[in-house]
């Protein structure tokens, strides 16, 4: 499968969800997919067939705002039909409300509040190391998401329980809801503070590129001793110059221009990745 052309192709669901919903966190959504479709296309052990048995990767969207592409992914691997997301996304009564949910299958944990989704991925993990499992356990942050001190009690128990099956990325795309996050709450130098932690720490060159972060989450698999950070630097609203890089586009719905102009460039950025597959 062609992934770089399908994370294009889901951009475009994720983008039909949002408009549907009449609302949703499209930037986020946007940096975060290739990083999504590298772990579950990939990495992770997860299919609907071995979900029911728990037997396989576990994965928590930390940053729960960016559920929409989640779902997006979750519908391309056969959790549920897309159809059903597009006709429920956000309306009175559904599952498919805008944060992760648990009653959803694919889904192992509420998040949408922020800084919880690391703390409960340590336990995680700690759980399958105590039953012997193999498993895996993953975790995507947001930047501005750091902001929380939760967070950094996590990052200490992982190092402390030296949790080499856990893995969690931040996706940096240096926006957070209401700007830059080195103007909101400064987070640099990201790789020495999270080395300070006791983390193995990868700096990725291009957090949109599926091919490295593959290898980031291939070279994970083998540090022992200690937890995994991926820092995937991104551009928020990445597919598009009508989203790139603009805080306004946190939280967005396209107006009718918009959506046009969107999905024209979504095109082509799927009909480039296919001709270079
Ligand atoms: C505890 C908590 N406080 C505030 C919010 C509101 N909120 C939703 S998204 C967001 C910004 C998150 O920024 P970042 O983690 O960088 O996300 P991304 O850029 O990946 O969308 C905030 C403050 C929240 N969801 N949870
Ligand atoms: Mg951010």
């Amino acid at each position: 499968m062609n992934l770089k052309a399908l994370s294009y192709k889901l951009r475009k669901d994720v983008i039909n969800i949002i408009v549907s919903g009449k609302g949703g966190h499209i930037g986020g959504d946007m940096s975060v997919m290739d990083a999504l479709v590298a772990l579950y296309f990939n990495i992770m052990d997860v299919t609907p067939e071995n979900y029911a048995s728990g037997k396989h990767d576990h994965f928590v969207m930390s940053k729960g705002h960016s559920v929409e592409s989640l779902y997006a992914v979750l519908a391309e691997k056969g959790f549920f039909p897309l159809e059903q997301v597009l006709k429920e996304f956000s309306r009175f009564g559904t599952k498919f409300i805008g944060h992760p949910n648990n009653k959803l299958p694919g889904i192992e944990m509420n998040s949408g509040a922020l800084g919880h989704g690391l703390p409960v991925a340590v336990g995680m993990a700690l759980a399958c190391r105590m039953d012997g499992s193999s498993s895996r356990v993953y975790t995507f942050m947001g930047d501005g998401e750091l902001a929380e001190g939760s967070n950094w009690e996590g990052a200490m128990a992982a190092a402390n329980y030296k949790l080499d099956n856990l893995c969690a990325l931040i996706d940096r795309n240096r926006l957070q809801i209401s700007g830059c996050t080195e103007d909101v709450m400064a987070l640099d130098d990201l790789c020495a503070k999270w080395q300070a932690f006791g983390w193995h720490v990868i700096s990725t060159k291009d957090g949109n590129d599926i091919a490295e972060l593959t290898a980031a989450f291939e070279q994970a698999k083998q540090i022992k001793g200690k937890p995994t950070m991926i820092i995937a630097n991104t551009i928020k609203g990445k597919g598009s110059p009508v989203m790139e890089n603009k805080a306004g586009w946190h939280h967005h719905v396209p107006n009718d221009e918009e959506y046009r102009q969107i999905m024209q460039d979504l095109d082509a950025a799927y009909e480039e990745a296919l001709k270079n597959g």
